[in-house]
């Protein structure tokens, strides 16, 4: 096949005096940071919807690029050549993993029969790219949401042949999934949820969307794939409200239905802002409760509602967020999937590669200046510090259940009063963080 991205080489790391523009300045992939590669540590994946099937349609405007290898059709033919191109731009970027839903990667069919053979058809050169170039995938997915026999909800849907019919597909997707050695299996139910309250029955729909997991799971035993399953939190769009709405509620969801052994979360940047939390309060969530798993790392516009997906080149977030990841001892299936699109009017082909050289780029950084943050050790010491009294003493006994509430009563009435902490040094920990940025 003709060399789609004509012109590009591979992106090399030249360091931040280089001036060519399709170089990495911070990426150094075999650099060791903390003991680690940081190829290891980043873990940076291509998403195959936005940066193959992305054509800068909105809903106000029609599509601005064109990909020249595509032929317009629907066909597995065409399906198979945008295979080829992805492998080209994962190899000349330098990524190593990638992320698809089943439908974007192979075109649904007249039948689900249909469906599933176009996607085997697909599948195979999807393994054959693989191993010709050691890509592999991070996690699959299946669509459940633009297709209009979702238009009600997949797993939720008050039609149970929908639910039938959505499960039908995710068996197919994480059993192709399996085939390509994927480390790991997402649900994001961006249907999921309701437009009104009028027509919907909550308690019901989200019992639905439980068993559907609980399915998922038994087959996945079955099956014999070893992957890890991730949920995706996402407050809204294109529902008014989704059910899987931010760590916390999925966290809750998770132990109402008997799944916290076998989900982690997936957590996005431009999700967390939508839902009203910062990216690193997600994080943190997720990481306290022991169910961080994976990242799809983007960036949201403060003056917009909606999934905007744009690129995470904001070096202070993706700092906050190594930090996170380092303190947690770093991702073990998961990684940085690259949930983003270049903007409507990015239409030249290169721009594919300056946006992910930025995000990569933005991310190194981040994670330089995390891992000289933690060897400073100021802002864990600091930490420590805060929360001194509970090492010992009375804190000790109540954390370690020792005391009731009159013991309590009794301690504090002969101490007769008490301070508060020391201070919390709001604005000396933030100069310290930009100390390093
Ligand atoms: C949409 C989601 C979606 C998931 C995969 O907002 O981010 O792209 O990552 O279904
Ligand atoms: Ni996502
Ligand atoms: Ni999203």
């Amino acid at each position: 096949m003709a060399e789609a991205f004509r012109g590009i080489s591979k992106i090399r790391f030249e360091g931040p005096k280089s001036k060519n523009r399709l170089s990495f300045k911070h990426y150094n992939p075999d650099e060791i940071v903390e003991g680690k590669k940081m190829s290891e540590h980043l873990r940076f994946s291509v998403a195959y919807w936005h940066t193959f099937r992305g054509t800068g349609a909105d809903p106000f405007g029609s599509a601005t690029r064109t990909m020249p290898w595509d032929d317009g059709s629907n066909s597995v033919a065409n399906a198979i050549n945008r295979v080829k191109v992805a492998f080209e731009f994962f190899e000349k970027l330098g990524v190593n993993f990638y992320c698809f839903h089943d439908r974007d990667v192979a075109p649904e069919g007249e039948t689900l029969a249909e469906s599933n053979r176009n996607l085997d058809e697909v599948a195979k050169a999807l393994k054959d790219e693989q191993a010709r170039t050691g890509v592999k995938l991070l996690w699959g997915t299946a669509n459940l949401f633009s297709h209009p026999r979702y238009m009600h909800g997949a797993a939720t849907a008050p039609n149970a042949d929908v639910f039938a019919f959505a499960a039908a597909q995710v068996a197919k997707a994480m059993e192709v999934t399996k085939y390509l050695g994927g480390s790991g299996y997402t649900f994001w139910g961006g249907r999921e949820g309701y437009k009104t309250l009028l027509n919907t029955n909550i308690k019901r729909e989200m019992d639905h969307l439980g068993r559907f997991l609980q399915l998922a799971v038994e087959h996945k035993r079955q099956i014999g794939f070893k992957g890890q399953f991730y949920i995706e939190p996402k407050p809204k769009e294109p529902t008014r409200h989704q059910y899987d709405s931010d760590a916390a509620a999925c966290w809750a969801f998770l132990q109402n239905h008997g799944l916290t052994k076998d989900f982690k979360l997936n957590i996005e940047a431009n999700h967390a802002t939508l839902a009203g939390h910062s990216f690193i309060h997600e994080l943190q969530y997720a990481c306290g409760m022991g169910i961080l798993g994976s990242v799809d790392a983007n960036r949201g516009d403060e003056l917009l509602g909606w999934d905007t997906d744009q690129f995470p080149t904001n070096v202070l977030e993706n700092a906050m967020c190594m930090l996170t990841l380092l303190d947690n001892g770093g991702f073990k299936t998961g990684g940085l999937n690259f949930d983003a699109h270049v903007a409507r009017e990015s239409t030249d082909l290169a721009d594919l590669f300056h946006a992910h050289i930025g995000g990569m780029d933005a991310f190194a950084r981040g994670l330089k200046i995390a891992a000289a943050i933690r060897k400073d050790g100021t802002l864990k010491d600091m930490l420590k510090s805060r929360y001194a009294s509970w090492d010992k003493g009375m804190g000790k006994k109540i954390e370690t259940g020792k005391m009731t509430m009159s013991d309590l009563a009794q301690y504090m009435l002969k101490k007769g009063n008490c301070d508060a902490n020391e201070s919390g040094r709001v604005e000396l920990l933030e100069n310290i963080v930009n100390e390093y940025l």
